[in-house]
């Protein structure tokens, strides 16, 4: 019997879930999915398996844990994690410009979050309850488009959903090594980030800062020198180093408002889920 052990750690914002199951029991567990809790633990196996890529990892939901973790230092908050879409806000998100098919939402701009500073995962799980996410920029119109947005409206920073592969299940990838070159996604989709020492491919310069607190190129970890604290999490910051708008690596805990973009994970779910809804 192959039984493995999975933990899934948002190391900076204090989750981890402990998951195990046989081979032969998964296909059964994602066809079921009744509960609100199934719906998570689907989600989050989905995830891992999509990081995991073609490994047979199999799993099954055992216990959800509460990881200790840094959480410990900067807060006392409870363990934490993704939360689901509630399709009544799905269905009026708030839809402050259109790019490609998808809506996005500055939360500057909306009613309710517009003095809202949140940490990378709470960014997250507000963009989620809407059938969003944080940001994930894939092209440079996409970008551009972004930079846009905060250079016209002079927004000193913002939240996206990148994201360093450095939490349990990231380990003993050497596609991922170097971490501070090849170890970045967007968590929205999981989709990787160009290595971080080159121009994207489609682009025409490399969005990551050339300086920051160490005056290194970005990613450059900075805070972890200083309170060993790693910079897990994108933000765009505009011109904090005296370098424009630009990419950096920041510690995750940090409070900034944000921006959501659609994700059709969630607006597929709620739409099959909820026949007839208007999304
Ligand atoms: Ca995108
Ligand atoms: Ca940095």
């Amino acid at each position: 019997m192959l039984l493995r052990t999975i933990r899934l750690e948002e190391k900076n914002s204090t989750s981890a879930i402990v998951l195990k199951k046989k081979d032969t029991d998964f296909k059964g567990l994602l066809a079921k999915g009744k509960s609100i809790l199934q719906e998570t633990e689907k989600k989050e196996l989905q995830e891992i398996l999509e990081m995991k890529g073609k490994c047979a990892f199999l799993l099954f939901v055992v216990t959800v844990v509460i990881a200790p973790s840094f959480g410990q230092i900067r807060s006392n908050r409870p363990g934490r994690f993704l939360t689901l879409p509630v399709p009544e806000k799905c269905a009026n998100r708030p839809k402050e410009f259109a790019f490609r098919g998808s809506n996005y939402f500055f939360s500057g701009h909306v009613p309710g979050l517009s003095s809202r500073r949140v940490d990378w995962l709470d960014g997250r799980n507000i963009c989620r309850e809407y059938c969003m996410d944080l940001v994930s920029i894939e092209t440079q119109e996409e970008n551009n488009m972004i930079f846009r947005l905060i250079q016209s409206n002079d927004v000193p920073y913002i939240w996206t959903s990148g994201r360093l592969c450095d939490f349990k299940g990231c380990e003993n990838r050497a596609d991922l090594e170097p971490k501070n070159v090849y170890g970045w996604f967007w968590s929205a989709n999981r989709a990787k980030i160009s290595p971080t020492n080159q121009i994207p491919s489609g682009f025409g310069y490399n969005p990551w800062s050339r300086t920051g607190h160490k005056k290194q190129p970005q990613p450059d970890n900075a805070e972890f020198d200083i309170n060993s604290t790693t910079e897990s999490c994108l933000s765009i910051l505009n011109n904090v180093y005296n370098d424009g708008i630009a990419w950096h690596d920041v510690a995750c805990y940090h409070e900034k408002p944000f921006v959501c973009e659609d994700s059709q994970e969630l607006l597929n779910y709620v739409a099959s889920t909820n026949p007839g809804l208007r999304l």
